[in-house]
C-alpha cells in the first residue's frame, strides 16, 4: 500500500489503496466534487488527497455564485410639465403648441429651435388630436387668426403636383423623429395649389377650431392642409426629445 500523500502521484500513476481506505477516499472525493472542490480547480491531485486524512480543517466550501440581477435601466427622461408627452416606439417625444403674431413656416421653425425644438410631425391619430387640443389652448391665450398650426412637413421633390403621388405619400415629416405616414388630410387635400409668385403648397398646417367640430373651409377639427410656406399663421407646434 502506498500511503496517501506520502508522495504525490505522478502523471499516469494509479494509486493503490486498500478497499476500506479506497471507499473512504471515494466518499471524500465525491464530497469534494459535489461541494465544488473548494480549492484549486483543475488540480488532478486534489481529489486523491484528503484533509481529513491529515487532520487539517476543511476549507469552507465556497457557495455557488448567484447570477447577478440585471442592471436597472436609467430612469426614463420626462417632458417638461407643460409639454405633451408622447411615448413613441422610437422613444419619448415632447410637443407644445405656441402662439405668435404671425409667422412663416421658416420663422416658426426658428422659434422652435430657439427652445431646443423643431416643428413637430404627427405619429398617429392620438397625437393628432392631442396637438389639436393643445392648439386650442394656445389659441385661447391669444384668440386671433385662422386656427392654422404649422407642423414639420415638406412636400417630396418627386411629388410637385396633386396628381403626382398618393395623398399619404406626398409629404415627409421633417423633425427627424416622426416615422410613418399618418396624415389626417382634410377633404381633397393635399390639393397642391400653385400661385404664380409662391409656387406650390410645400408645407403643412393643422386646422383647428376653438368652438366647433369643423375648422376653416368646413374641414374637420384637427385635419391637415398643405399650404404655401410663405403664409403667415399664428400657431406653431414644436417637438423635441426630453432634456
Ligand atoms: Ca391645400
Amino acid at each position: 500500500m502506498i500511503p496517501l500523500g506520502s508522495e504525490g502521484p505522478q502523471k499516469n500513476d494509479v494509486p493503490v489503496v486498500c478497499p476500506s481506505v479506497q471507499s473512504k477516499v471515494s466518499r471524500i472525493t465525491v464530497a469534494i466534487i459535489l461541494g465544488g472542490g473548494g480549492g484549486r480547480r483543475g488540480n488532478r491531485y486534489s481529489s486523491s488527497s484528503s484533509s481529513e486524512e491529515y487532520g487539517r480543517p476543511h476549507r469552507p466550501h465556497r457557495p455557488p455564485s448567484r447570477p447577478r440581477p440585471p442592471s436597472r435601466p436609467p430612469p426614463a427622461r420626462r417632458c417638461e410639465s407643460d409639454w405633451l408627452t408622447f411615448n413613441r416606439p422610437q422613444g419619448t417625444w415632447c410637443v407644445k403648441v405656441f402662439s405668435t403674431g404671425g409667422a412663416t413656416r421658416d420663422t416658426a421653425e426658428q422659434l422652435c429651435q430657439a427652445q431646443g425644438a423643431t416643428l413637430t410631425g404627427v405619429q398617429d391619430a392620438n397625437e393628432n388630436m392631442q396637438i389639436a387640443a393643445d392648439a386650442v389652448r394656445a389659441y385661447n391665450l391669444n384668440p386671433m387668426g385662422t386656427g392654422d398650426v404649422w407642423l414639420g412637413a415638406r412636400r417630396k421633390p418627386n411629388c410637385p403636383y396633386r396628381t403626382s403621388c398618393a395623398p399619404l405619400e406626398t409629404f415627409d415629416w421633417t423633425d427627424g423623429h416622426t416615422t410613418g405616414n399618418y396624415f389626417f388630410w382634410g377633404p381633397s387635400e393635399p390639393n397642391g395649389i400653385i400661385w404664380t409668385n409662391w409656387g406650390q403648397q410645400n408645407c403643412v398646417v393643422q386646422l383647428v377650431s376653438s368652438c366647433c367640430p369643423t375648422a376653416r373651409y368646413g374641414y374637420p377639427h384637427g385635419s391637415l392642409d398643405d399650404q404655401h410656406c410663405q403664409n403667415l399663421f399664428n400657431l406653431y407646434a414644436c417637438g423635441k426629445r426630453p432634456s
